[in-house]
């Protein structure tokens, strides 16, 4: 078991296997089913589908073909449902596991592809971006559950096998959006197996931040929504003071039966998401920069000043 600084009597009946973590420092990756039952995920994903705007928090990027790819973005702990899952105990402790030490919540979003829509993630690493938010090691790593079923046909993550072992890629304008070097990324395509997510409402993937993924369009007639909840080390809090939402704050880490007790008060009506203005940019006048367009109209409107 490795290290964990982490004191208290924090504890859950979901921990990765010594075979599972094995598989993750191989893979740079490892799929996890029924982490989540799909009973526990089911208040999300009623609430995602009844507003589907998410209170109309809801933004976009445009992608390499400049088409919208919907998400919202948090790092604040609420008491809503969505605002305390990244502190439950199997997500916690697995990443301490998995990390090697405590960890702390770096941020959480969801991703959304509604039916008979064009928005991608174009290949990237996770770590070619936190990189510029100041974080000196890529030992930070995503949790991410499937909300909805995920599969090829909708939409679903991409990854390539092993890719993490090749280090931090540079990132590059690709088209309309930024993604990890072309030139590199084709041979890591050449080299490395590609894996297709295929995943059950409740399951999920713990990937590594240097493990090149992307997802694609979502042309069939049902909705693709996932939960990404990201961590890093605690001693890796950004250099930089640019994001307060991303400095280290300790996780009190929260009982697995804290969903099915019902203790939270709404999915996320009172959460508190980032906000993005249209017509701006995530990461601002940079190589790593997207374009914020309009989740309605799919287009950049406004003309609001980049953030
Ligand atoms: O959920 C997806 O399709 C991938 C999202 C992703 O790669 C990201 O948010 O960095």
């Amino acid at each position: 078991m490795a290290s964990n600084a982490r004191s208290g009597s924090a504890s859950s009946a979901h921990m990765l296997s010594a075979a599972q973590r094995e598989t993750y420092h191989r893979d740079g990756f490892v799929i996890v089913p029924g982490l989540l039952a799909a009973d526990e995920v089911a208040p999300i994903a009623a609430a995602c589908r009844e507003d589907p705007s998410i209170g109309g928090a809801i933004c976009a990027i445009a992608d390499s073909s400049g088409n919208a790819q919907d998400f919202v973005q948090w790092t604040e702990r609420s008491d809503d449902l969505i605002g305390l899952m990244p502190y439950i105990a199997r997500l916690v402790l697995n990443a301490d596991a998995l990390i090697g030490r405590e960890v702390y919540h770096w941020h959480s979003k969801f991703v959304m592809k509604p039916p008979k829509s064009a928005g991608r993630f174009d290949w990237h690493q996770d770590y070619g971006y936190w990189y510029y938010e100041g974080c000196l090691l890529p030992d930070m790593l995503t949790a991410m559950i499937a909300v909805d079923a995920m599969d090829r046909e909708n939409g679903g993550l991409q990854l390539l096998r092993g890719s993490h072992k090749m280090g931090r890629l540079d990132v590059q304008r690709v088209g309309a959006a930024s993604g990890a070097d072309t030139e590199r990324l084709a041979l890591a395509k050449a080299r490395y197996e590609l894996v297709h997510c295929e995943l059950a409402p409740g399951d999920a993937i713990f990937f590594d931040a240097l493990t090149l993924h992307a997802s694609g369009a979502n042309p069939s007639t049902r909705s693709r929504t996932a939960l990404h909840c990201s961590y890093s080390a605690a001693d890796n809090a950004p250099f930089t003071d640019s994001a307060p939402g991303h400095r280290y704050r300790p996780i009190e880490v929260l009982p697995d039966d804290m969903i099915r007790a019902g203790r939270w008060s709404s999915v996320f009506r009172n959460h508190e998401f980032i906000k993005l203005d249209v017509g701006g940019a995530v990461h601002g006048d940079s190589p790593i920069s997207f374009q914020v367009v309009d989740p309605v109209t799919r287009s950049p409107g406004g003309g609001a000043a980049p953030r």
